[in-house]
């Protein structure tokens, strides 16, 4: 009966059985698993090709006789080999859902972060505080757009066709009739188009001419006004934008109007206030005059409104302009233009 093993491998195979339970026992007490290799183990020991089952495929080539006794001694030792693997499987999984949770836990006694607060741009509050101030006047804010036709930039605003504003040098050309606006007049003409009198608008926004350097740049900002209504007059024009330097910096400082020229007002003049730096005494900033220039205004000019079918003899009024950059320098003393384009952070959170 070759089917059966020698009669001496009872005895062998009992002790091997013993030996490897003893082996995987020590195996498992003295070792640290983690899953990878508690199932290196359990393919070692239980797995198809593992040496358990190869001692269970031993025993059944034994001579039946000798099966019953090293089977249930095997199978005692199969049980409790998958029992400890399981349960040590087990204890892993629980550990690793453990340091998940506490990974993961949130602590609502811990005090919370702070948030990083944005903060206007500074040119965006100067605008901001300048349309305020207007606001409480009565004026209502109007935008409009920054590309414009060569009629609304400058032909409606009686800039002729050889003023030098219309030159290639100082005006961005998209086409020979479409130009990025170089002031936010075009707006207020439009907004008369649309509206009848009385008007009081107020016209912040994005402008473009090109010139650059520490105290121009070819994108930059402007804020401009416009009043009409029957029996308007330069004094109007003098006591509105008085009240504004006064409530935009502070009531010590004096302002001078100036004669000055643009093609859109007449009589034009410049805006003076006496130097906020040095109280009027001179100094770098004013160049030793004691004033700085802060806008221009006038009289609307009749060829405006007649561009707009306003009637000129019932109808006047004033109208101002100012950079934004320029004003925002010199509230916040700042000295060179391009700071404001930069982006930098460490200038930027100054403006808290
Ligand atoms: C209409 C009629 C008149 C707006 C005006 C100025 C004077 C002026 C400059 C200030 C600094 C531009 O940014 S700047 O370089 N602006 O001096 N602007 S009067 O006059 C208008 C506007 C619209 C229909």
């Amino acid at each position: 009966m070759q089917d059966h093993l020698p009669e001496k491998l009872p005895e062998q195979l009992k002790e091997k059985i013993q030996q490897l339970e003893q082996e995987a026992s020590q195996e498992l007490s003295s070792q640290s698993f983690d899953e990878q290799r508690l199932e290196d183990f359990r393919i070692r020991y239980l797995g198809r090709q593992g040496k358990l089952t190869q001692i269970l495929k031993d025993i059944g080539a034994l001579n039946p006789h000798d099966r019953p006794a090293l089977g249930q001694l095997a199978n005692t030792v199969k049980v409790s080999l998958t029992q400890k693997v399981s349960e040590l499987a087990g204890a892993l999984k629980k550990t690793q859902r453990e340091k998940t949770t506490q990974e993961t836990q949130i602590d609502a006694t811990l005090p919370g972060r702070p948030l990083p607060r944005g903060t206007l741009h500074p040119l965006l509050k100067t605008m901001e505080d300048i349309v305020a101030l207007f606001k409480c006047y009565g004026f209502q804010c109007a935008e409009g757009p920054e590309i414009e036709s060569d009629y609304y930039n400058f032909e409606a605003l009686n800039i002729p066709k050889n003023h030098p504003a219309r030159d290639m040098q100082d005006t961005f050309y998209i086409s020979e009739d479409v130009v990025l606006r170089t002031h936010t007049s075009p707006v207020q003409i439009r907004v008369m188009e649309k509206f009848k009198p009385p008007l009081r608008i107020i016209v912040p926004g994005t402008v473009y001419r090109h010139d650059a350097d520490t105290s121009h740049s070819p994108m930059f900002h402007q804020v401009e006004g416009l009043l009409v209504d029957e029996k308007v007059s330069f004094a109007h024009l003098k006591g509105i934008l008085t009240y504004f330097v006064h409530e935009l910096f502070s009531k010590d400082v004096k302002v001078r109007f100036r004669p000055s020229y643009f093609p859109f007002t007449e009589p034009s003049a410049e805006l003076d206030i006496s130097c906020i730096f040095c109280m009027g005494k001179g100094c770098r900033v004013c160049k030793q005059s004691g004033w700085l220039e802060v806008a221009g205004c006038g009289m609307v000019h009749p060829a405006v409104f007649k561009a707009v079918k306003y009637d000129t003899e019932k109808l006047s009024g004033f109208a101002f302009g100012m950079g934004v950059e320029r004003l925002t320098m010199l509230r916040y003393h700042i000295d060179d233009i391009r700071l404001f384009y930069d982006n930098d952070l460490r200038f930027l959170e100054q403006f808290q």
